[in-house]
Order: C-alpha cells, then structure tokens, then sequence
C-alpha cells in the first residue's frame, strides 16, 4: 500500500518526480532520501496516488518530494491520476522527469516543451545507467542508476543548485526595521483566532523582527493606548492585523509608520503593484461580476472565517454591488479564470514565493487583477495609503 498524503507542505519547496511507469520513479525517491518511503515494484502502475516525504536536504533545507503516479497509467483511473499529478507540478520549484531503459518518448517530449513553456523548472534524469550508457547528456540531464545509487549525488548537486537560484524569498520586514526599534504588534484575539496560538504570518514577521534585534511589544487592539502611553517614545513601526487597521490608524499619531501584516506579505509573496492595483480596481465592479476568492491552504481556524464570510461581506457592503462569489482552498487554483473580474488571494503564509507569483501570472493571462485579503481589507478602510506609504 503506499501513503496516500497530500499534506500542506508549508514553505517547502515541492520537488516532483514524473515520468513514464516503471521508468524508477519510486526507486529514485527511496535512494535520494535514503528510505523506503516508496513501494518499489517491476509491476507497471505500482505508485497511484502520490506519495510525499518531507526531507531536509543537506546543502539547501527542508524539501517536500512528490512520487507521482506514470504518465502512461492507462488504468481506469488514470486519467484522474494524471490530473492529480499535474496539480503537484503546478506547485512545484522543480520537476525531476526520470526517464526509464524505454527512453524519451513524445508524451514525456511533450510534458518537458510544457515545463519548458511555464518556466518550471526540471531535471531529465536519465535512469538505469547500470543497464544503459547510451546517452549524451545535455544542459540540465543526468545519467543515474536509482538502483545501485550511482551518480545520486550529481543529480542532488544539480538539484540544490537549481533551488538556491529559484528561491529568493524577499524580505518580510527586515529591510524595514534596524537594531533596537522598537516595533508594536497589534493582534485581535477573535473567535476567528487559533485557540491558543498566533497565526503564522505574524509568528514570521515576529521572528524576522527578532532576528533583526528589533524590540517587539505585542498587544490586543484593545490595549494599544495603553501600551502607547507605557512607551517612553513613539514606537517606530506598528503592525497591524487588517481587520483592525482602521481603529488602529485612528489611534496613531500621523508621523507613526504603520502597516499590516498582509501588506508585509503581498510584498514578500507575489507583486505588491499588481496587488495594489487589483485593490483599486473594486471601485470598478459591477453588478453581476465575479469574483474569485482563493486561499492557499485548508487551514479552517485561521483564515476561514476571513476569506468565507468576512470579505465577501465587506466587499459587498463597499461596492454595494450584486456580486457572486467562488472559494477556492489548497492545491487548487483555476486554470482558466476568464469569468471572474477579480481574484482575492489570501496571504499566502503556507505559500512560496513562486508559488504566489504563478497564480499571478495566471490571472494576467486571463487579464483578470488579482489583490489579497489585507491590503483590500485596507483599501475598504480607507487606509490603503498609509499602509502601503513606507513600503516600496
Ligand atoms: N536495473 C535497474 N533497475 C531499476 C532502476 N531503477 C528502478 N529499477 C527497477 O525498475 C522497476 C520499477 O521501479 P519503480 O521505482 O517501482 O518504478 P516507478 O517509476 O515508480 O513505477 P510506477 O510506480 O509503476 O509508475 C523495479 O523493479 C526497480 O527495482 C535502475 O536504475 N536500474
Ligand atoms: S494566509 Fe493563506 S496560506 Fe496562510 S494560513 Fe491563511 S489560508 Fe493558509
Ligand atoms: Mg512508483
């Protein structure tokens, strides 16, 4: 039986491993993570629903890989396999195309013009090289024998190197804030909130702050004038949950600098300009119009309540428009986005980076704007300048 997991692989990258049955797909996972995580077998079709392992790659970090089911599983249920694969490339950083003893054959040709075509990127791993020795390697290909581990460590070479140029995670808040600020963190404890937690973007944003000796105080809405008055100076940054950033804006002085804990991510995670301009576009809608309302995990407690019921109330009650709403959460993001007039995205704390700026890309090729929870929730508020002011 193999594991039938498709966890929320946070910020791991997604590595996923194609290619035709039998071509060594399991055997190569097993081998570069040292374990059998993989049934093996000589049976066409072994692997059918995809199996992950999480995996810290010495020279990178931590990793999730994708064994997926082959591309020729001509079974009944194949077809859906082969879509359940194609949403684990469309998250992937990198795609490891093994190919068996049979060779390229035009369905893998095909799927590598595809990669090539999304700016994906991928490895060729040419498998079985104990048997074969017949290949002329080009850029981006190696020879591997997944059985007897030989050229393993090229391959891994290879992989960690492509990643260290792929992932350039941006700054969250460190380039906004120096040694010794003083930085308050405001956070709602609301029936929204995680029992017993803080969400993850703000835990991020408090461990950047801390690796850059900022001082953090955090404190409830509530208790931000008093904590205000406590201070022997101004802080030097404030920052906000949206859903408060209004009564918060009303609370500080001018000359404060203050943003929200999305307007930090929009920036970190996609295109803030595309995100600010899908913000300003709300004035625009009409009645009828569509809208998408995308989340990047299934995490109920945390941004449900916002993406389900609370923006679609706000943005209905701003536009005052007969707008109709679609939810869409995890892997899936649709791949023609025609009929909507504007994607609001969530944070996307479980997201990467690139993971981000494809569904961007997605909707300007479906010229559809795309904005996120906070910094709409901002531009509804009236605030989206002086959140957005002191960012570039
Ligand atoms: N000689 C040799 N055999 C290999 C190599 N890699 C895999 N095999 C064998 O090929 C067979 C298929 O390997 P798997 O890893 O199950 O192939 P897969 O691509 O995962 O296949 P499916 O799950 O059916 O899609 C097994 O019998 C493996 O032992 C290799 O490099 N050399
Ligand atoms: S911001 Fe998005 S990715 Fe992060 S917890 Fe919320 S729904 Fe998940
Ligand atoms: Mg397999």
């Amino acid at each position: 039986m193999t594991h039938n997991i498709m966890p929320s692989s946070g910020m791991r990258p997604i590595i996923a491993i194609i290619g035709n049955t039998n071509s060594g797909k399991s055997t190569l996972l097993n081998k570069i993570v040292g374990q059998d995580v993989a049934i093996v077998s000589a049976i066409k079709g072994t692997t059918t629903d995809s199996v992950s392992k999480n995996y810290e790659l010495t020279g990178f970090g931590a990793v999730s890989f994708f064994d997926t089911a082959g591309f020729d599983d001509c079974s009944e249920l194949g077809e859906k396999r082969l879509k359940a694969t194609k949403r684990i490339i469309n998250r992937a950083e990198l795609v490891l195309v093994v190919v068996g003893k049979d060779g390229l054959n035009e369905t893998i040709k095909a799927e590598i013009e595809e990669l090539k075509k999304r700016n994906i990127d991928y490895v060729v791993v040419y498998n079985f090289s104990d048997v074969r020795n017949d290949i002329v390697l080009k850029k981006n290909e190696v020879l591997v024998s997944a059985l007897t581990g030989d050229n393993i460590n090229v391959l891994i070479d290879l992989m960690i190197k492509i990643l260290k140029k792929n992932i350039k995670e941006l700054p969250l808040v460190s380039d906004l804030v120096k040694k010794n600020d003083v930085v308050v963190m405001v956070t709602p404890i609301d029936d929204g909130a995680p029992k017993g937690r803080i969400i993850l973007p703000q835990v991020q944003v408090l461990r950047e702050l801390l690796d850059n000796n900022a001082i953090v105080v955090t404190c409830r809405e509530t208790e931000l004038k008093s904590t205000l008055a406590k201070l022997k100076n101004k802080p030097d940054f404030v920052i906000v949950d949206s859903q408060v950033i209004k009564e918060v804006v009303e609370i500080l002085d001018k000359d404060i600098k203050v943003t929200t804990f999305s307007t930090l991510f929009a920036r970190n995670k996609g295109d803030f300009k595309k995100f600010l301009e899908g913000a300003l576009f709300i004035d625009k809608l009409k009645d009828g119009d569509k809208i998408l309302i995308a989340e990047g995990c299934s995490h109920r407690v945390t941004c449900k309540d916002i993406g389900r019921v609370k923006i679609p109330n706000l943005v209905k009650k701003y536009t005052k428009k007969e707008l109709v709403f679609d939810f869409v959460s995890g892997l899936d993001f649709r791949d023609d986005l025609s009929e909507y007039a504007l994607v609001i995205h969530c944070g996307g704390c479980m997201l990467t980076r690139n993971d981000v700026c494809r569904r961007i890309e997605k909707c300007k090729s479906s010229k559809v704007k795309i904005t996120n929870f906070g910094i709409l929730i901002s531009k509804i508020q009236g605030v989206l300048e002086r959140v957005s002011k002191d960012l570039s």
